[in-house]
């Protein structure tokens, strides 16, 4: 059987993004992974993991969209506002390493992002098996995926939390382990209403981890 591999909010941490990916000898050709989104913002290579990301997909990966990427999105369409709450939410870091003399002053952002804001809109909001639901932020309770507003898919924190009680798996990033659990633990976290957390919060100091299903074996790395 197909190992399905999922990792979410890299948020520009090239490096142990890759060491992930050696770490569970990740091979296109026969597993199927896929990445639950956050890819930029804090961290300091996030044009780079987008590079990364493009080329993953070429080769056969589900890339899904995070809360961050549709801000980076919002702030290059120069909706009101967008910029300044990109910046508030890490946006800076991102600027950065497409263009590192940028001041938080002038915020240019129009046509420094080459095709990634294309690559940004073609990515959907989540990604559904006979068992699983793969999303950023989780589902509205009782609502489908398909009719729920993408923003919830994006942002949606507790009610999801407390409120699934779906047959089918939920597994998502967007809210740190360490913040699920209210404890200093890192790991993989195992809801006992079906849904499973993987962001490791890796741009916080703790780790990146990939959920191997159906095995439900766990990897991940952190800073050394
Ligand atoms: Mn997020």
């Amino acid at each position: 059987m197909k190992r399905l591999l999922a990792i979410s909010d890299i948020h520009g941490e090239l490096e142990l993004f890759n060491e992930l990916l050696e770490r569970i000898e990740y091979d296109a050709a026969v597993d199927q992974l896929i990445l639950l989104g956050d890819y930029v913002d804090r961290g300091p290579d996030s044009k780079e993991v987008l590079e990364r990301v493009i080329e993953l997909k070429r080769q056969g990966a589900i890339i899904l969209r995070g809360n961050h990427d549709q801000m980076m999105l919002e702030a290059a369409a120069e909706k009101p506002c967008a910029k300044e709450n990109w910046v508030r939410n890490g946006g800076l870091a991102t600027l950065h390493s497409y263009d590192p003399s940028i001041q938080n002053t002038t915020l240019p952002v129009n046509g420094i992002f080459g095709g990634h804001v294309e690559f940004i809109k073609e990515m959907d909001y989540y990604h559904e098996t006979d068992d699983y639901i793969f999303v950023h932020a989780g589902v509205q309770p009782g609502v489908s995926p398909h009719e729920t507003d993408p923003y919830l898919l994006l942002w949606i924190r507790q009610e999801f939390h407390t409120g699934y009680s779906g047959n089918k798996t939920v597994i998502f990033g967007h809210t740190p382990t360490f913040v699920l659990r209210g404890t200093e633990n890192y790991d993989v976290y195992f809801g006992d209403n079906q849904i499973i957390g993987i962001d490791g919060g890796a741009v916080y100091g703790g780790q990146l981890n990939c959920l191997e299903l159906p095995s439900k074996k766990l990897y991940s790395v952190r800073k050394s």
